[in-house]
């Protein structure tokens, strides 16, 4: 019997749902907890986000029964050291959401230094090269390079991005809306990628050095890309045109395996919450050049 996987986005929420033989897995990305305590030290006061995200989290899980969720990079805001309030948000978040599903899993991300302590013992924390579920969806946050064994993957699922999409009505007011992106993978470059990141030398083709040096046969996977679970943040216009070129800090947000086009973006397709199709990246970046 074909084993099938389902990967679909759960309706109207930013929030992925995988489901292999009826066990259901519940994917979000960058909670970035914490963050509203950076715009306060700009002087600028939002209430902690943390009852919202929480009771956000609850109607997902109570609406798809998921056996198990895992929190895809960036759960925490602040980068290096712990800020002080992090020891109150954080641990208040967890203690939550613990509470809601017991099996809980941290892909950590860029923001998420030192996260450990500020978690239950029951969540589980993989390290930033991801992991994958079922040997059919690799899921890695997407500041770094994933393990080897996930390029072996039907589906690579990632953060990091924080995608949106940004448009002009006809009055010129600017909307901006976060978006998913679905888009198709080149294994023979992610192969290479990964073989360089791990510091293989290879000559000839990357496929079969990879089959031989990790064992895993590297498919053209599905790659999609999440938006960010916290609604509250900025994100990054994948249909800005970049006419003075890319900025260090798009650049940054792509992170190593877009940067280095293993992923056709370009052809990747953008849609909304509620499953509006919004059309190819490259499409939408002629009507950033038409109204920008
Ligand atoms: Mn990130």
């Amino acid at each position: 019997m074909p084993e099938t996987v389902i990967v679909k986005p759960v309706a109207d929420q930013p929030a992925l749902l995988m489901e292999k033989d009826g066990e259901r897995v519940l994917v979000v990305a960058d909670l970035h907890l914490g963050w509203e305590v950076s715009l306060s030290h700009q002087g600028i006061h939002v209430p902690s986000q943390v009852p919202r995200l929480l009771e956000k989290l609850r109607k997902i899980i109570n609406d798809t029964h998921p056996r198990r969720l895992i929190l895809l990079g960036d759960v925490k805001h602040a980068v290096a050291k712990v800020e002080l309030e992090e020891w109150k948000y954080v641990p208040e978040f967890f203690e939550g959401l613990v509470e809601m599903i017991p099996d809980v899993r941290v892909v950590p991300g860029n923001h998420d230094g030192n996260l450990e302590p500020l978690t239950p013992p029951s969540v589980k924390i993989s390290t930033s090269e991801g992991i994958s579920i079922w040997n059919k969806v690799g899921l890695f946050h997407g500041h770094a390079w994933p393990s080897p064994p996930l390029l072996g993957c039907e589906f690579l699922v990632m953060g990091h991005l924080h995608p949106v999409v940004v448009f002009k009505d006809p009055l010129g007011f600017r909307i901006t809306r976060q978006s998913w992106v679905r888009a198709k993978s080149n294994g023979q470059k992610l192969a290479e990628g990964v073989l360089k990141h791990e510091s293989v030398k290879w000559e000839g083709d990357s496929v079969e050095e990879y089959k031989k040096k990790f064992g895993i046969t590297v498919v053209d996977a599905e790659c999609i890309i999440m938006p960010s679970f916290n609604d509250y943040l900025g994100g990054q216009p994948i249909n800005r045109s970049f006419r003075e070129g890319w900025t260090d800090l798009y650049r940054e947000y792509m992170g190593p395996v877009l940067r280095s086009g293993a992923v056709d973006f370009e052809n990747g397709e953008a849609y909304l919450f509620d499953g509006t199709y919004l059309g190819k990246i490259q499409d939408l970046r002629k009507l950033d050049q038409e109204t920008g």
